[in-house]
């Protein structure tokens, strides 16, 4: 058996003991918060409620041992963990002994972790990284839980392209998906309920007028187009496409594939200059059964959508879109513009920060405290546009910090546009050598980590993370 069936084998085993869960008992969902915990939620409820299964849903940033206490006090007998909760098998199984618990992940999980819950038949656990499968690119936590309801009932195949926003709001999707990502969008595409075309690789398909959207490209960067509205105009015009469509704007879906292929053609052209000009091209993901000119309608836009839901602790509105309720996606496109006003003042916030000491600046790498200035929910996100921003050398660690309410820093490691020869560097072996000189918890993946700490530690983690980062950006150079 290679490890991929052996994967599937691990699914079916966790499918079939979860048929064992008598159906009376109430089911206890904890998932993440992000766009894909987020569709992992709405999956499982779809599988459970297809069960007629009763169940209590909580969507947490991360989990800690706090959260994991006041869970083992609740009266449930089954849990079930979706893009969450690796990280903590060994506490879970010894916190909610004599309870059912299922974790459907997909996060970095120590093979010694998972060999001391080996023999321990409290714990279900299936994880493809325990098979060697990538699961920072090859299956996101929504794909597991996917997979996972697919084999309680074949019929929970009509929730594939909620498994496959998943993988775009984990960013998982990189001109095209790879492998289980690729089957699950095969499952989604045969359905029809997802439709992928090949054209230029920017955000805002469906919301956004076509020429805007080349205004907003930054990458790939237009030179001369790039943060110019009428040149946009002109250049389409220009390139015989007609902006306007009646006494509308054009947008994306609205120009013909020939037309795709020239914009395509002149926009590598226009980038000539450029370090790799062609590199523009990319897959757009459409919804096709979600009303036009809606952020339902675009993958990205999508999760984009479902990720502003979550940041502002309003997941539920996410969840509800998901399933299709009308009220919660009119709520949920509001928190979608809340969330965009507060990334503006976010990046405000580092604009005008750069030299009073709360971003420092080392070699090759940044460590932006933002204190009570950023919301904690949203430094990983503003992290990651810093780090893909312009002006930031390529290979820079970017390091964020935020505070939360309950006294805990957030803490998140992101890298600006990594280069081949440093694409497996591995962030959350950096978050780990830090919180582990300094205390606090620390995730994620190896190409974004983060960590929880104590907020009165912020400055003894601040040298800590100094010390790391100026080592292993050496060690990088040397190579
Ligand atoms: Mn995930």
């Amino acid at each position: 058996m290679d490890n991929y069936e052996q994967f599937r084998q691990s699914i079916k085993l966790a499918a079939e003991r979860f048929r064992d869960v008598p159906k009376e008992r109430c089911i206890r969902i904890v998932s993440h918060l992000d766009a894909d915990g987020i569709t992992a939620a709405s999956i499982i409820i779809n599988a459970l409620n297809r069960e007629n299964r009763c169940y209590s849903i909580s969507i947490v940033q991360q989990l800690n041992s706090k959260t994991l206490e006041s869970l083992s006090k609740e009266d449930y007998s089954c849990f079930i963990f979706t893009d969450l909760a690796s990280e903590y098998v060994d506490e879970i199984s010894e916190k909610l002994s004599g309870k059912d618990i299922f974790i459907l992940d997909h996060h970095e999980v120590s093979q010694e972790k998972a060999e001391k819950i080996k023999g321990k038949d409290n714990v279900v656990f299936v994880n493809p990284i325990l098979f060697g499968i990538d699961g920072g690119k090859e299956i996101s936590g929504a794909g597991v839980v996917y997979l996972f309801s697919k084999e309680l009932d074949e019929r929970n195949k009509e929730y594939a392209y909620l498994a496959v926003m998943g993988a775009i709001g984990d960013v998982q999707e990189d001109k095209g998906f790879k492998k289980l990502n690729h089957e699950i969008l095969g499952d989604a595409v045969a359905l029809e309920q997802l439709e992928v075309r090949e054209g230029l690789r920017v955000f805002g398909s469906q919301t956004r007028p076509l020429h805007k959207i080349l205004e907003y490209s930054n990458n790939p960067y237009i030179p001369g187009v790039s943060g110019n509205e009428s040149m946009a105009l002109q250049f389409l015009q220009e390139i015989g496409i007609n902006p306007k469509k009646g006494n509308d704007w054009k947008r994306m879906g609205d120009i013909t594939d020939n037309e795709m292929k020239r914009l395509v053609a002149e926009i590598i052209m226009r980038r000539s200059g450029e370090e790799k000009p062609e590199d523009v091209l990319g897959y757009s993901y459409t919804l096709v059964n979600e009303t036009k000119g809606t952020p339902f309608r675009d993958g990205k836009e999508f999760t984009t959508l479902l990720n502003a839901c979550g940041r502002l602790n309003k997941a539920s509105l996410g969840i509800g879109a998901c399933l299709g309720d009308k009220r919660s996606k009119q709520r949920a496109m509001r928190a979608l513009d809340e969330y965009k006003k507060h990334i503006v003042t976010s990046m405000n916030w580092y604009r005008d920060n750069q030299t009073n000491g709360n971003i420092i600046k080392g070699d090759r790498f940044m460590i932006i405290n933002a204190g009570e200035s950023i919301p904690s929910t949203m430094i990983g996100t503003v992290a990651s546009m810093i780090t893909k921003g312009n002006g930031i050398q390529e290979g820079t660690l970017v390091m964020s910090m935020a505070q939360a309410m309950d006294n805990t820093t957030k803490v998140s490691l992101r890298i600006a546009n990594p280069r081949n020869n440093i694409k497996d560097i591995d962030l959350r072996e950096i978050v780990k050598e830090i919180t582990n000189k300094v205390g606090g918890e620390h995730g994620g993946h190896p190409q974004a980590a983060g960590a929880i700490i104590p907020t009165e530690k912020e400055d003894e983690f601040i040298d800590a993370a100094k010390a790391v980062l100026s080592a292993r950006c050496l060690e990088e150079k040397i190579v």
